[in-house]
């Protein structure tokens, strides 16, 4: 008999769609001790949290928060709201002893995130953020063959995140499908939307970043605001570019931005190292690229592993060798994880407090952009 989790999700929007698809799955795939269980949803507007609650089977629905995170049957809060609330319903949650899934970034600024770290360790929950693509089999991988030592001593990291969805100066920013657009609501642009993933990516695999060097940008200055209606100065940065060295001592580039045209979530990665390198690319996720200096010269090339054998990271919990699995997935193997962190008394990560050195490079990253200097990540 599995041990019932029932799980409160705060939100309704893409994230709640994505981890609610993530608990329904997650123990047909994976043999675990704990089952996620639907029970409750909560959203501002009645109507259409009702509709959500019904799509995807949650038992009930509350339409403040604050109930929500007070009720006695839950037993893990799952934050997917913009993140100007984060830290608040976080803070809550911790004070009731439930445990806590929150959506990146952790919290707006790494001032907010420490005090979240602080709150769930003292309340001792069990906790976890969603960087979701750490869990793409592909990416999983390349983190085992850098372990390994496959790749020797590395020289550079390399990551961009490109999308085109902001380049309209018509475009609104705030209200409930364009929060990301307004800096009260997300804190920043780019760089806690997308850059987070990639310094999440590249913390995990190569370790801690210790100074950052930036240029932002905010191409269109003004937008009108969908909660007043004004228009009003835009104060999210649209793209971010930044140099960074690893403690490790190698050097890292990273791009991100929302003015690619024809890029719509174009995430890559490359490592170089001494004997060899990887590079990944979200739209095509399945695949890694490989180069080995050590292969025999007359076949030495790059190779591309389709990451779909049984002996790849998740794959043997899907279908047969060959056949491949998507976004989606990553989520519930998210789940997978934190499920059998718990069991085991072994935290899945990334926790709230490794999340908290991304937040702390995100920071760092603003700083640089506004003043121009490096920055060290403190
Ligand atoms: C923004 O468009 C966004 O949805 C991010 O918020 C997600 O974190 C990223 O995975 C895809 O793009």
């Amino acid at each position: 008999m599995k041990k019932k989790l029932n799980v409160g999700m705060i939100g309704y929007g893409f994230m709640a769609r994505a981890h609610s698809n993530a608990y329904r799955k997650v123990n047909n795939f994976f043999d675990l001790q704990y089952q996620p269980v639907l029970k409750a949803v909560c959203a501002r507007d009645e109507a259409k949290v009702k509709i959500f609650a019904e799509t995807w089977g949650y038992e009930s629905v509350e339409t403040d928060w604050r109930k929500l995170v007070e009720r006695k049957d839950l037993d893990v809060i799952d934050i997917c709201v913009p993140n100007n609330l984060h830290r608040d319903i976080a803070l809550a949650a911790a004070r009731t002893g439930k445990m806590i899934l929150c959506e990146k970034p952790l919290a707006m600024s790494s001032q907010e995130g420490a005090q979240m770290v602080t709150a769930i360790e003292q309340a001792g929950v069990a906790n976890m953020v969603w960087y979701n693509y750490r869990r793409l089999p592909a990416v999983t991988l390349a983190k085992k063959l850098v372990e390994e030592g496959r790749l020797g001593r590395i020289f550079h990291y390399r990551a961009v995140f490109l999308q085109d969805w902001t380049i309209s100066a018509d475009l609104p920013q705030g209200g409930t499908a364009l929060w990301r657009l307004d800096v009260a609501a997300a804190g920043s642009g780019v760089t806690g939307d997308l850059l987070a993933h990639c310094i999440d990516t590249a913390i995990w695999i190569n370790g801690d970043i210790s100074r950052v060097t930036a240029m932002t940008e905010t191409f269109v200055k003004e937008r009108k605001h969908n909660l007043t209606g004004k228009v009003e100065p835009v104060g999210i940065d649209d793209a971010c570019a930044f140099l960074a060295r690893f403690k490790n001592g190698s050097l890292g580039t990273f791009e991100s931005t929302r003015y690619a045209r024809g890029h719509k979530a174009l995430y890559t990665f490359e490592i170089n190292g001494e004997k060899a390198s990887i590079q990944w690319d979200l739209h095509d996720l399945h695949r890694l690229a490989y180069f080995d200096h050590r292969d025999e010269g007359v076949l030495r090339g790059w190779r591309s592993i389709h990451v779909t054998d049984g002996e790849h990271p998740y794959m043997s919990q899907w279908w047969v060798p060959g056949l491949q699995i998507g976004y989606e997935h990553s989520f519930v193997h998210q789940v997978a994880d934190f499920l059998d962190g718990l069991a085991k008394n072994r935290p899945a990560s990334p926790t709230f407090r490794d999340a908290q050195e991304t937040q702390k490079v995100c920071d760092a990253v603003l700083k640089s952009g506004s003043t121009g200097q490096w920055a060290e990540v403190v």
